[in-house]
């Protein structure tokens, strides 16, 4: 270990639904991120949960027969069951449930009490239960709330609220004081207006009187009431780093970024930092914010029936196609679209055709030309140095973009090397050089060096598609690569292949799909 900590959350997702393309976009780019520092020898916490509290949980239990308890923890292990049957390799999938969870948000809202930050007061507001909080003016259009497109109620009630307001001038300075904290820019910025004089953000309730909502953490200074989900849900990523009793939870937390979408914005970059400052708690180290997915030009909905079940997804095709096609379709921090065929049509043209081809036919001609065992190379010539230097160059690469969160720009520039390798078989042709005893030498160059090149990819593709990449190093001969590597600098390095290692043909890595629409 490099000593370096970096801890990484995805949000807890609602158990009213079961989980769609967005969520798994959410937990697919964050355990692509989790692997990829593991491998950089990092002590890595990934987190992931469910939210399990709340009106709509409540409401969706109530549809569905069952007490919110049952309904909830059943419905939760359907979305643990999902993200392992997709090997997402998570440290804890935490419930707001857990005994350690209620009992952070029990510590955290007196803290905040015993700071006088939070007050009793009659409320009157339009409240929106698909959001689960009073709107604002800006948060409606024509009546209705903007985001859910219902028409919201209209509420008295009295209720504890936080006085939020009191702290934007602090977070407005931190914001310019530390760009890094939220990422892309854009909405940075976007916070930034939120918490600007005049733009109808207040202080924030944080009540649900039990008469209305039994469901949820009791609130610690009145036993009337229970926690507004969000001030619950948002806690969960202390109470997961082990606060307040586990001795190593400060470095955690000092190392933890949330990656989140879009919708969930002012949650994260006002409430929470907000609520931590009043309790005299030190800030998360960052918030990286993605777009939105689209279905066939629709927004997401169960309505609509475009929800994109990921389970489905590797039934039809197998995992990793649909994990690659997020990971590098998405510009992360831009909203992105999906398509069953424009998925299938990268995954032929991308892994089946470039990647899939590079591998069987250096191994294919391995076999034939060199008893199936890694070659002795010549020299490095000029065509090796530019291959060797692609590497070197890839590798940089993809470091540097995942740790700024663009997973896209990383894996492009992963699939850039296997253009170069490609191009370099061609350029080298050593099919002909087969045909001429005077050329051996140049042959067993070209196959070494093209082997060389597929370790490189090999392990710089494991965060993104690590069984392909475990399928592909062993392969090559190097089942045990992956246990060892320290990246970048180890997909970098070009004579790592110990000549006489044997290789194995097998099929095709990625066989080209179909559109299969039968279930
Ligand atoms: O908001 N495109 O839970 P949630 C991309 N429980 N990502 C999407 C998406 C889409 N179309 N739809 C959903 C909640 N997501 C709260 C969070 S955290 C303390 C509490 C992803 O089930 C994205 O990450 O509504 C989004 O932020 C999250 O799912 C919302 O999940």
């Amino acid at each position: 270990m490099s000593g370096k900590k970096f801890s990484l959350t995805t949000p807890i997702y609602y158990v009213n639904g079961l989980p769609h393309i967005g969520h798994s976009y959410s937990t697919i780019a964050a355990d692509a991120l989790a692997r990829y520092h593991r491998l950089a020898g990092e002590a890595v916490y990934f987190q992931t949960g469910a939210d399990l509290h709340g009106e709509k949980v409540q409401g969706a239990a109530e549809d569905a027969g069952e007490t919110p308890a049952h309904f909830a923890a059943r419905v939760s292990d359907i979305w643990q069951s999902t993200w392992d049957r997709l090997d997402i390799r998570y440290d804890r999938f935490i419930r707001t449930t857990d005994a350690d969870h209620r009992r952070a948000v029990a510590k955290i809202a007196n803290a905040i009490h015993d700071a006088g930050q939070i007050e009793f007061r009659e409320y009157e507001g339009l409240y929106c239960v698909g959001c689960e909080r009073f709107l604002t003016d800006r948060d409606t259009k024509d009546g209705l709330c903007r985001d859910h497109e219902t028409k919201p109620e209209a509420r008295r009630e009295a209720n504890y609220f936080f006085k939020m307001s009191e702290h934007f001038d602090w977070l407005a300075r931190e914001l310019e004081r530390h760009p890094e904290l939220i990422e892309p820019e854009r909405y940075r910025n976007e916070v930034l207006a939120m918490i600007r004089e005049g733009s109808g953000l207040e202080d924030l309730c944080i009540s649900r009187p039990k008469e209305r909502l039994s469901w949820g953490i009791e609130l610690p200074f009145d036993s009337n009431y229970v926690c507004y989900v969000w001030f619950d849900a948002l806690v969960n990523y202390l109470s997961g780093c082990g606060w307040p009793d586990k001795p190593d939870w400060e470095a955690r937390w000092r190392a933890c970024t949330h990656l989140i979408g879009k919708d969930i914005l002012k949650p994260h970059g006002v409430f929470w930092p907000t609520m931590l400052h009043a309790a005299g708690l030190p800030l998360f180290r960052g918030l990286r914010v993605h777009g939105h997915w689209q279905v066939e030009a629709r927004k997401v909905s169960k309505s609509l029936g475009n929800m994109i079940d990921p389970l489905r997804m590797k039934a039809r095709y197998g995992f990793e196609p649909f994990r690659y096609f997020l990971l590098r379709e998405m510009s992360f921090g831009l909203d992105g679209s999906f398509n069953e065929d424009a998925m299938i049509e990268r995954a032929n043209a991308q892994l089946s055709n470039a990647l899939g081809n590079l591998l069987s036919r250096t191994l294919n001609m391995t076999a034939r030309y060199c008893e199936g065992v890694v070659p002795e190379p010549d020299d490095d010539g000029p065509d090796e140095t530019v291959l060797r230097d692609a590497c070197a160059a890839a590798a940089t690469a993809v470091d540097h973009h995942l740790r700024r969160f663009e997973l896209h720009r990383a894996l492009e520039a992963v699939f850039q090397l296997v253009d170069a390798a490609n191009r370099y078989i061609d350029r080298r042709e050593p099919w002909k050089a087969a045909r001429t005893a005077a050329r051996a030498g140049e042959l067993r160059t070209t196959l070494a060096s093209a082997c060389r090149a597929l370790r490189s990819i090999g392990l710089l593709l494991a965060p993104f598609l690590p069984e392909a990449s475990a399928e592909l190093l062993r392969r090559l001969g190097l089942g045990d690569a992956l246990r060892n590597a320290r990246l970048p600098d180890d997909a970098a390095r070009w004579n790592m292949l110990i000549p006489g290692t044997p290789t194995s043909k097998g099929d095709a890595l990625f066989p080209r799909l179909e559109r299969q629409d039968d279930d």
